[in-house]
């Protein structure tokens, strides 16, 4: 009795789970350079406060550099083809984490800092900007990992080149767990 409830509530809850599941957005970060060894994951996520965003990268060169949403999903040609910032707003570059995106490009996610052994992380949410289906969403473009730091001037943060990029794509529910090997 206590099993078969079991089973029914858990049934129940795998329907109701997947049937209201938002989507998810991943970003698989490469290095831009025949042989760089950039590489690592940003994902993505709808949340009350805003749009989630989670980086881990490796590879990367120690020190901050600018890492930004870009207005188009290709990587092509060094990065470039991903055009401008993010910035449905006609805002200036800035710190959209700080002032919103009235403020600031809504790709503007500041900088992002590698230690000594190359990795990098950030968890920032942006206000104002969705996954996918909204005013100001962001599936469908890119992630650009650059050179230099994120000095904030206009118009967009003097960060140089793009080392690393990553076109932003919807997945959906989460993938069972790989069987262990
Ligand atoms: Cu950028
Ligand atoms: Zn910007």
């Amino acid at each position: 009795m206590n099993t078969r409830h079991a089973v029914i509530g858990l049934a129940s809850l795998v329907l109701g789970v997947s049937g209201s599941w938002a989507a998810m957005g991943v970003a698989n970060v490469q290095g831009t350079a025949p042989g760089s060894t950039i590489s690592g994951t940003v994902k993505f996520e709808d949340t009350a406060g805003g749009l989630k965003v989670s980086a881990q990268l490796t590879g990367v060169p120690a020190g901050p550099h600018a890492f930004h949403i870009h207005e188009f999903g290709s990587c092509d040609d060094m990065g470039k083809a991903a055009g401008s910032h993010y910035n449905p707003l006609k805002s200036p570059h800035g710190e959209v984490l700080k002032v919103g995106i009235h403020h600031a490009h809504a790709g503007d996610l500041g900088n992002i800092t590698a230690g000594a052994d190359g990795t990098a992380a950030l968890e920032a949410v942006i206000p104002g900007v969705t996954l996918s289906g909204g005013k100001y969403d962001v599936a469908g473009r890119a992630v650009i990992l650059h050179e230099k730091v994120d000095d904030f001037s206009q118009p967009a943060g003097n960060a140089g080149g793009r080392i690393g990029c990553g076109p932003i794509v919807l997945v959906g529910a989460p993938a069972p767990a790989a069987p262990a090997k």
